[in-house]
């Protein structure tokens, strides 16, 4: 029995590398596990054009629900892109919503979760767009205009990619620091470059996203280990680069 943390899969019905990735590590779950998203578990394209029926054809989100009946435990937190799914998660997954900051003790370890969105690290425009107006908004528009809109965002956050990462991290530091006296290890998401940082009290994880590689942190009896494959990515989506954008 152990718990696994991960967050940033961003499932898109036109990155199926990546849900066939994720459903295989979900199918390797024992129904003794515990499993926590930490935030952005749809992609906000998903998120806002399928919202009413997130099941259909995302063998991720069967994967996670098969789980759930076989009696796994489930928690799932919003991120930026799927705070409007929840309520769907919560229905069609069975899964329980976490509320941020959500303070967890494993095996006398105190864990600290946060998506990472709100720490204060984003830019104004982005913080617009979790609005539920922008959501659903972007869910009746027409298709090619919804694809273009995610052509651009997508192009501008590759742009300034690198500098926006270290400001997040800067920040991230800050908080983890700010925990002391409350946790252990903070768990954060959002960027999705996978951090580990041990030698900090409390020791700072960042998730990773999904986009090319696999990553996630396992605590059982003996610990916490943060395992980042890249080697299971056999086929990247082809649009990637080192790290997309969150
Ligand atoms: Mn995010």
């Amino acid at each position: 029995m152990a718990h696994y943390f991960a967050s940033d899969v961003h499932l898109r019905a036109d990155h199926p590398e990546r849900d066939r990735r994720f459903s295989a590590w979900v199918g390797r779950l024992t129904p003794a596990d515990h499993l926590v998203i930490v935030g952005d578990l749809c992609d906000f394209w998903m998120a806002a054009r399928r919202g009413e029926d997130p099941l259909t054809g995302c063998p991720s989100l069967r994967a996670l629900a098969e789980f759930r009946r076989q009696g796994g435990s489930l928690a799932v937190m919003a991120g930026n892109h799927d705070e409007w799914l929840c309520p769907a998660y919560a229905r069609e997954l069975g899964a329980e919503i976490l509320t941020e900051p959500q303070d967890l003790t494993i095996h006398g370890l105190r864990i600290r979760l946060v998506h990472g969105h709100r720490l204060g690290a984003r830019r104004l425009w982005k913080a617009g767009m979790e609005s539920r107006g922008f959501f659903h908004l972007f869910g009746r528009l027409p298709g090619p205009v919804a694809r273009g809109l995610d052509r651009l965002l997508t192009w501008k956050n590759q742009r300034g990619l690198l500098a926006d990462e270290e400001r997040h991290l800067r920040v991230y530091r800050a908080y983890a620091a700010a925990c002391r006296d409350v946790a252990d290890l903070v768990v954060i998401g959002h960027v999705h470059r996978p951090v580990d940082e041990p030698q900090c009290r409390p020791r700072l994880i960042v998730l990773g996203g999904w986009q090319c590689h696999s990553s996630y942190l396992c605590i059982d009896l003996s610990g916490a280990s943060f395992h980042v494959d890249h080697e299971r990515v056999d086929r990247p989506d082809p649009t990637a680069l080192p790290c997309s954008p969150h």
